[in-house]
């Protein structure tokens, strides 16, 4: 399996956070990381095998890979992603701490989210400040782009991990059960479920809980 290797995408040995737009995706082989990256989906459809397991992605998906993760893109349709590449939660140079806002690093526990489009929007923002400060060594530029990579943590966990609406946590879910489903007909249910309100029906309700 191939070794992405930090140093041919970081602008030097200073840098801890660059971003890496896919403009397309196209298909990828399946790899592993001597660093982080949190893979942003812009829009478009894919199938992400991630650990060996097929996750659909659309518009807001959000996903945390480790330096130990492998993973692979196919049935790309279109798909646009952003990468945020850091180096490891330890190894900022300004930065401690954060591992409070990653996801848990249990092994076990959910990688893939889904944010709404003003959060999406909201990330874009920080993440054009990322890339404008990738190429800046100094050490001010630097302790910039980390702050900004903190922000744009922040942002993420809040949507990701403590969403108060039901719709938010229902598409959580919905995207954790829609690993095995074909890209289009993924994005078809995910985006009329996105539109509509979270049902009350209790039999919807029990219908969730036992994804959940
Ligand atoms: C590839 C693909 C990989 C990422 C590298 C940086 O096109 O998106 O997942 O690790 O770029
Ligand atoms: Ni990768």
């Amino acid at each position: 399996m191939t070794l992405l290797a930090g140093d041919d995408f970081f602008a030097s040995r200073a840098m801890t956070v660059t971003v890496e737009p896919r403009a397309p995706q196209p298909p990828f082989p399946e790899h592993h990381h001597d660093f982080y990256e949190i893979v942003l989906v812009e829009s478009g459809a894919g199938v992400h095998v991630f650990n060996d397991r097929p996750y659909t992605l659309c518009s807001g998906t959000v996903c945390f890979v480790r330096d130990r993760d492998h993973h692979l893109f196919e049935n790309v349709e279109g798909l646009y992603l952003t990468n945020v590449l850091y180096r490891a939660p330890q190894a900022f140079r300004f930065l401690t701490g954060i591992d409070r806002f990653l996801p848990p690093d249990d092994g076990q526990g959910q990688v893939h989210w889904h944010i709404g489009q003003e959060a999406l929007q909201e990330a874009r923002q920080h993440i054009r400040t990322l890339a404008q400060l990738a190429e800046d060594h100094s050490d001010e530029g630097v302790a910039a782009s980390e702050s900004r990579f903190l922000q744009l943590l922040l942002l993420l966990h809040r949507s990701c991990c403590q969403l108060e609406s039901n719709r938010g946590r229902d598409a959580n879910v919905l995207a954790l059960s829609l690993r095995a489903t074909s890209p289009a007909v993924g994005v078809e249910v995910l985006s009329a479920f996105l539109d509509a309100p979270a049902s009350d029906d209790p039999s919807d309700r029990r219908s969730i809980e036992a994804v959940e």
